[in-house]
């Protein structure tokens, strides 16, 4: 039994008030789906087998280039960062994991462990960092880590990786995620070729020392912190780097790190049909790299890559398992509320992604009628599906309105006292 750190009476009373018209809501849903051949308990079980990570950064409060306004409250370390994950996973029963990122989640192994058990959390993916310099590091990365023209400073990228990678054996993660800042700011600074075969030869080490059972995300960029060129710019490279690499190595898809309009469920598909989608960062974005909540801006095309997602679990995809991780930045909410939200947003296109008729798409898809085969994604992304999130989190002690729970226990409060507040940032923009 893990500890609750939102009271559980608060949580019964909350639940208790909201059941009676939930319930109607579910029933009267149940019918219109049955109307469409589709079991509402199947997708309620299938929504609460359903989970994304946590970053452990997600936590604290973001910032952009100009400015970062903490919030009250925040997180002093990772044990602290655990306990509002603790949170999250409480009243959404949506976020059962919590991705580290090193250094800055560096703690005692067995504390660690201690802390997740004791919250019922486990870890996922470990993240490294070579996009800024550590205290006590000999070489900095201004000018590039693992893709760096001097063999010490990529030597010292390599040597990070595989710490993260041994530190992660510790705790029970299955996987690395690596995303690097290296690039270039003008034409002619850095050799594309040169710069990307450093990169590979770095990466070849780091795959080396991955356990059997653990697999390496790489996650492209194309631009920021380097504004003319990145050197894991878009999918095809990372493709061509999970090729290269060999069986363990995936491409990780972070929806704010493509080109402005790219149609960002088709690179899904295509990494899907070649075993090689590694899984998600979650968030959403208007012009660029936003790191916004996921699905506040365009919440059809979370739902379009739910529905390739979808789709491959129906074909029985061999090998299909990406790992899902929101990766926003909390600039002017509280975190907790909105990856709450999010975590019910991934949830939610699943669920709709779910709802799609796949025989009826597949005949119109054959058939070359484009109007029906759109009308059919359309049929299901405009099913309200919030009584199938709302009971699914209920019947696991979740709460029926999160945030609202969340705000009458004054968590926040209490967290301003017990935390002094904190100077310097945390990051959070990969
Ligand atoms: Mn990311």
């Amino acid at each position: 039994m893990s500890e609750h750190v939102i009271d559980p009476s608060l949580l019964e009373r909350h639940n208790n008030a909201r059941m009676p018209a939930l319930k109607r809501d579910y029933e009267t849903l149940g019918e219109q789906l049955d109307r469409r051949g589709v079991s509402i308990d199947a997708i309620r079980e299938k929504v609460a087998g359903f989970g994304v990570a946590i970053p452990s950064w997600g936590v604290g409060t973001g910032g952009t280039r100009f400015a970062r306004f903490p919030g009250p409250g925040e997180p002093r370390d990772i044990f602290d960062k655990l306990q509002d994950c603790a949170v999250i996973q409480q009243l959404t029963r949506a976020t059962p994991s919590v991705s580290l990122h090193i250094p800055w989640d560096k703690a005692d192994p067995g504390r660690l462990n201690e802390t997740a058990e004791r919250f019922g959390l486990r870890f996922d993916a470990m993240n490294s960092n070579t996009f800024q310099d550590h205290p006590g590091d000999r070489y900095s990365y201004k000018f590039g880590s693992l893709s760096h023209t001097d063999a010490a400073t990529r030597q010292q990228a390599i040597e990070h990786n595989i710490e993260c990678i041994e530190i992660g054996k510790t705790i029970g993660s299955k996987a690395l995620t690596v995303w690097i800042g290296d690039g270039s700011n003008f034409p002619g600074q850095s050799s594309f070729t040169k710069a990307f075969e450093r990169y590979l030869a770095s990466m070849h080490e780091v795959y080396a020392a991955l356990p059997e059972d653990w697999r390496l995300f790489t996650e492209h960029k194309m631009y920021e912190p380097a504004f003319y060129s990145t050197v894991v710019q878009d999918w095809g490279t990372n493709y061509l780097i999970a090729q290269e690499l060999g069986p363990k190595a995936f491409c990780l898809v972070d929806l704010g790190h493509h080109a402005p309009n790219v149609n960002i469920e088709m690179i899904v598909a295509r990494l899907i049909q070649f075993g090689k989608l590694g899984g998600f960062h979650f968030n959403d974005s208007k012009y660029g790299d936003d790191d916004l909540d996921a699905g506040s801006i365009d919440p059809y095309r979370l739902f379009l890559v739910f529905n390739e997602l979808v789709d491959a679990e129906h074909r029985n995809e061999p090998g299909f398992n990406p790992a899902h991780m929101l990766d926003q930045s909390h600039n002017v909410t509280d975190p907790i509320e909105s990856l709450m939200v999010s975590a019910t947003e991934v949830q939610r296109a699943y669920a709709q992604a779910l709802l799609v008729d796949r025989t009826a798409l597949e005949s119109f898809q054959e058939q070359n009628d484009a109007l029906m085969a759109a009308q059919t994604l359309k049929t299901a992304f405009r099913t309200d599906v919030e009584p199938i999130l709302a009971l699914a989190r209920l019947e696991r002690n979740g709460a029926a309105d999160p945030v609202s729970v969340y705000r009458e226990s004054g968590y926040r409060l209490r967290a301003a006292a017990e935390r002094p507040p904190v100077t310097g940032s945390g990051g959070g923009i990969v």
